[in-house]
């Protein structure tokens, strides 16, 4: 059989489980989750096999209205990704459809690519909703749309992920694999590494916090022994933000530390020694050099 290989840009509004999915599929966490919105801020490719498929996931920051430059950023990222793909997911939450924001979606993606490509509406979190309730939800999301397929999915629980799986690797071109077999992500772990304690920012904090601040990887230091010694930045706007950060007598930057040192210990496969820094930037937010080493377009 010949081999096929193909890009999936998984589209929807934040929270709806894009990242959930993408790691599930790729058996590896490669994207961070929060139950926090626009957790994501960069498109992210999780790499998966099935049979002889290569199926590269588009993980992309959830499309909503934007307000400030990061906004924008992460905004535009989501639907650039969609431009040059085989295949689109939308993808919605049972539990929450945000019925108009989806439609939206769905028609933008049917009518955006040049070459029209599939579009499939994958319904999310199906294990918070009866049954029952799901036949009117397809029916009021699909009306009138060119959707391709329906699938109904629970990414966290797995439930239907193998069928769409499967329809993926069906669906993707002929052509040569495009990665390597063992590669996951297309993010470098330096990247990846300074994304599991944004993970875990957006896990322990709560408010506003998390959208204040960025993380960044300074150095990466490699021991004979195997293990690593990690250093990473973490920028804040204000000095308060910082104080909550830290927490009383320093407790709260010790635990995101910790968890996200686990994180990253089963990512690289050794002990990881991390130290975090934090700064205040006022403005880091405006400021061209952070949105590079987030993989994002600054004027846009
Ligand atoms: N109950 C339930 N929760 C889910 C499911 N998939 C994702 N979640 C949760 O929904 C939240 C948002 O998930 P995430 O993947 O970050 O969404 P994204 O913003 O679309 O990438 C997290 O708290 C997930 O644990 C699911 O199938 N069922
Ligand atoms: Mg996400």
């Amino acid at each position: 059989m010949s081999k096929r290989c193909g890009f999936v840009t998984i589209l929807g509004v934040p929270n709806v489980g894009k990242s959930t999915l993408t790691n599930r599929l790729v058996g590896s966490k490669v994207s961070i989750v929060s139950p926090k919105v626009q957790t994501t801020r960069r498109r992210i490719l999780g790499i998966t096999l099935k049979g002889e498929s290569q199926i590269v996931l588009v993980d992309t920051p959830g499309i909503f209205v934007p307000k400030k430059r990061l906004d924008r950023a992460m905004v535009s990222a989501a639907w650039g990704a969609s431009s040059e793909t085989d295949l689109v997911l939308v993808m919605t939450d049972a539990h929450h459809p945000r019925q108009m924001e989806t439609r939206e979606i769905l028609d933008k993606a049917v009518k955006k690519s040049t070459n029209p490509v599939p579009v499939f509406l994958v319904i999310n979190k199906i294990d918070l909703i009866p049954r029952d309730q799901l036949l009117a939800l397809i029916a009021q999301l699909s009306e009138d749309k060119k959707i391709d397929r329906v699938f109904l999915i629970s990414a966290q629980k797995g439930d239907g992920v193998e069928d769409l799986l499967q329809e993926l690797a069906e669906r993707m071109p002929e052509g040569p694999w495009l990665f390597p077999e063992d590669q996951l992500t297309d993010l470098p772990q330096r990247l990846l590494a300074a994304e599991m304690t944004r993970e875990q920012i957006y896990c322990l904090l709560h408010q506003e916090v998390p959208y204040a601040i960025t993380v960044e990887t300074e150095s990466w230091e490699e021991f004979r022994n195997g293990s690593v010694k990690i250093s990473q930045v973490i920028y804040v706007q204000k000095e308060g933000q910082k104080a909550i950060l830290l927490g009383k007598g320093g407790h709260q930057i010790k635990h995101i530390r910790e968890a996200a040192a686990r994180e990253l210990k089963e990512l690289i496969g050794h002990p990881v020694h991390l130290f975090l820094h934090v700064k205040i930037s006022e403005n880091w937010a405006e400021q061209r050099h952070h949105y590079t080493e987030l993989g994002l377009e600054y004027d846009v």
